[in-house]
């Protein structure tokens, strides 16, 4: 028997019979979505309920990699509208270049009040980072390039909204240190997303490497989630390649591939699909899981190591080896006494001989004994006047 199935229940149907069935399938699969979405925004809204404020939310990334258009993007999917809230480039030059904290409560649509969820996130955009900016350790400070600085400052709220980021990446590029900044608790980051385009096949290895260790290695441990935005230019299209490309990205950045979303950000030219919205939203209930949390980490104190036995030994040892190096000093001392008086006896013999030479007899026996008072009294006794 053929188990292929050959649609032969679809081609006995007419042409309009067939219109009938697509449109049901289409209601249905709309309903089985409305459902979901359903779900996934109650699930949203138990985890905001359950945070103690709402989540600082830091969107990191190359220069054009879509951070600004995800943003717009989850405005729009949280809010149901679009608009332009962050300026979009053409991913030629900067366009971001200073922080730009958008507030989705203030931007809640107003006729929908009573099904406004408490602590709706902050969204925070940011300049774009170039790879390049985390190959350039600076060697007064060790291991600090220009983005891990920009990075460090931003998580811990001590960049105010109005300042120039571009400014500042060019200074650190110069290695030039930025002057003591107070931190502003309320802006301190709660979770990264990195954004990393699709259509880029090169992924920034070393900007990944700051951001995991801003975000891990430092005191405050931040979570970190990742979007991969521009999908839909991506030609990978069997759902393995995609899935290939999630663990391949969540590896690179060194987090759970379920933290990795794969999106096409909202263009108002283009038609959206709804299953985005709902992918985007269960990211999202992601990020605001109230078990997910940032950790301020303590330090523990620490003492000198007690003296071992070893160094111990080692210290006696020691001890007795200057003990002796202190006999060694007297026993040189000694031979060099014994010398200085054997050349002393020698001159003087030299001198009787010298004498007795001469047949100065009493110069002779009388200039030896001067020498020889010479040497024991360290004074010259001319014994012979
Ligand atoms: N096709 C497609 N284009 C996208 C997507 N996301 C962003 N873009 C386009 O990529 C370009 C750059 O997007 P931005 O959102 O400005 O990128 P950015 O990371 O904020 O850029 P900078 O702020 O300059 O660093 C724009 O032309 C966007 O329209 C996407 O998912 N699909
Ligand atoms: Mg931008």
């Amino acid at each position: 028997m053929n188990d292929t199935y050959d649609g032969s229940a679809y081609k006995s149907l007419s042409t309009e019979e067939l219109k009938i069935l697509t449109e049901q399938t289409r209601t249905e699969e709309m309903a089985e979505q409305m459902s979901k979405k359903k779900e996934v925004w109650k699930n949203l809204k138990r985890n905001l309920k359950a945070l103690k404020g709402p989540r600082n939310i830091l969107i990191l990334g190359d220069l054009g990699s879509g951070k600004s258009s995800f943003i717009n993007t989850v405005i729009k999917v949280l809010t149901g509208r679009y608009h332009s809230y962050v300026n979009v480039g053409n991913a030629s030059c900067h366009i971001t270049t200073c922080l730009q904290r958008i507030n989705l409560e203030a931007l809640w649509d107003g006729g929908d009040l009573a099904n406004k969820p408490p602590n709706l996130p902050v969204l925070i955009d940011t300049i774009g980072l170039d790879n390049q900016g985390s190959t350039n350790a600076s060697s007064a400070e060790g291991t600090s390039t220009t983005n891990s600085k920009l990075i460090n400052l931003i998580i811990n709220g001590k960049i105010p909204e109005d300042c120039d980021l571009l400014h500042a990446i060019k200074s650190f590029g110069k290695g030039r240190n930025v002057k003591e900044l107070s931190a502003d608790k309320t802006k301190a980051v709660d979770a990264i997303i990195v954004a990393i385009p699709a259509d880029n096949a090169i992924i920034p290895q070393n900007l990944l490497e700051d951001i995991h260790k801003q975000a891990t290695v430092e005191k405050r441990k931040v979570p970190v989630f990742c979007v991969v935005t521009k999908m839909d230019k991506c030609t990978t299209d069997p759902a393995d390649e995609k899935e290939k490309k999630r663990t391949e990205i969540a590896a690179a950045i060194r987090i759970d591939p379920q933290r990795v979303l794969l999106c096409s950000n909202y263009q108002p030219n283009k038609p959206w699909d709804d299953k985005e919205d709902i992918s985007i939203l269960e990211f999202m209930c992601l990020i605001c899981d109230p078990h997910i949390t940032v950790i301020d980490s303590q330090r523990l104190e620490f003492e000198d190591p007690p003296i071992e036995k070893d160094n111990e030994q080692s210290r006696v040892q020691a001890s007795s080896e200057s003990e002796i190096l202190g006999a060694d000093f007297w026993d040189k001392a000694f031979r060099w006494a014994i010398l200085a008086v054997t050349l002393a006896v020698v001159v003087t013999l030299m001198v009787h001989i010298k004498n007795i030479w001469s047949k100065d007899y009493k110069k002779a026996s009388l200039g030896g004994l001067n020498t020889y008072c010479l040497i024991l009294t360290g004074r010259n006794t001319p014994l012979d006047k």
